[in-house]
């Protein structure tokens, strides 16, 4: 990180692992500090509820042993971001930094629409990070519809995202996960109770982290985890994952209407064969990405999904 060596000698690097939003836990030389921000450290190019998010590589400056003021945040590579809460036009940075976006699934406990995925999605693909879904809870007899599956994993590997098969109690697809995650920051994020903490711990058992089932009353998750964390796993050197609260709904934030497509790879592809180069594959004549939904080759949740954030306009949620 070539920037620390332009600060006050007594300036250490590190990675946020925790924020709070007034506290952060930096990670520097295997050494944990807990950071205030100083001041005003807002980044130029997004408006955020969190100026520093985990996965942020700072500069800081220690004030104890284990206590420091961070001075400065170095450009993101990429992140994660959506709509803070419905209807709000600020947003949130979900993480920092990543080399992989994971959404954990769950189709019937909880349900999980696919139109959050697909927004989940579109976003990492925004950013250029790569994409993996997680299905999780595979040893559950509703969550195993073959058929359901199989469309959904060609579905989404069509979209050009790892699809996964997983359960985080019997240890099913453990060992496939633990190969894709090798030496990478990953980001596991998705509604609450469909197992993400329950993830980290058959991936890291030492880290024992809280689980709750599901509500009896309406069977959702109960938003056990409260603040996103990145955690190490010893499964290899240099591999990172980070455990985040659930979430209702994924609103994209500033996609530009010619843009969406670009975000949705099978739709982008197709669309090189619209009979007009600006079309947005809504009404317009000769469009071939309508064509190929009405003869199956594109998925109709897929378009559904792309036309939703296309009609974004108010500001639409989920
Ligand atoms: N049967 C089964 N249950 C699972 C599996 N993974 C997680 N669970 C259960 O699902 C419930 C929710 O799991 P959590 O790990 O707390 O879910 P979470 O996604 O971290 O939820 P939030 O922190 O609220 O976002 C717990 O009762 C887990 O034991 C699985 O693979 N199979
Ligand atoms: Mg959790
Ligand atoms: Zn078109």
């Amino acid at each position: 990180m070539g920037y620390c060596g332009l600060e006050a000698a007594e300036s250490r690097c590190g990675i946020v692992t925790r924020s709070t939003g007034s506290w952060y836990d930096v990670l520097s030389d295997g050494i944990h500090f807990s950071c205030r921000a100083r001041g005003r450290i807002r980044l130029k190019e997004v408006r955020s509820t969190n100026p520093i998010a985990v996965g942020d590589a700072v500069l800081f400056v220690p004030e104890g042993p284990d206590i420091g003021v961070i001075t400065a945040i170095e450009p993101r590579r990429n992140y994660m971001i959506r709509r803070a809460t419905n209807l709000s036009r600020e947003s949130h940075i979900i993480a920092a930094n990543l080399d992989l976006a994971a959404v954990v699934v769950t189709l019937a406990a909880p349900p999980t629409p696919l139109e959050f995925v697909d927004r989940y999605l579109a976003t990492a693909q925004a950013y250029g990070i790569p994409q993996l879904v997680i299905l999780n809870k595979q040893d559950c007899p509703e969550e195993q519809d073959e058929a359901v599956y199989l469309g959904i994993r060609a579905i989404y590997e069509n979209a050009g995202a790892t699809v996964v098969e997983l359960s985080a109690s019997t240890g099913l697809g453990l060992e496939r996960l633990c190969a894709l995650l090798e030496g990478k920051t990953t980001l596991l994020a998705g509604h609450s109770g469909t197992g993400k903490s329950s993830i980290l711990n058959a991936l890291e058992p030492t880290l024992a982290l809280r689980t709750a089932p599901l509500s009896e009353s309406h069977g959702l998750g109960q938003h056990t985890t409260t603040f996103a964390e990145m955690y190490p796993l010893s499964i290899a050197p240099n591999t990172y994952v980070i455990d985040t609260p659930g979430i209702k709904g994924f609103g994209v934030i500033d996609f530009d209407r010619h843009e969406v497509s670009h975000f949705f790879p099978e739709i982008f592809t197709t669309s090189k064969q619209c009979k007009y180069p600006d079309c947005l594959h809504n009404t317009e004549p000769g469009c071939a990405v309508v064509a190929a939904v009405e003869c199956g080759n594109i998925p109709y949740s897929r378009y559904q999904s792309y036309l939703s954030i296309l009609c974004d306009e108010g500001g639409k949620y989920r």
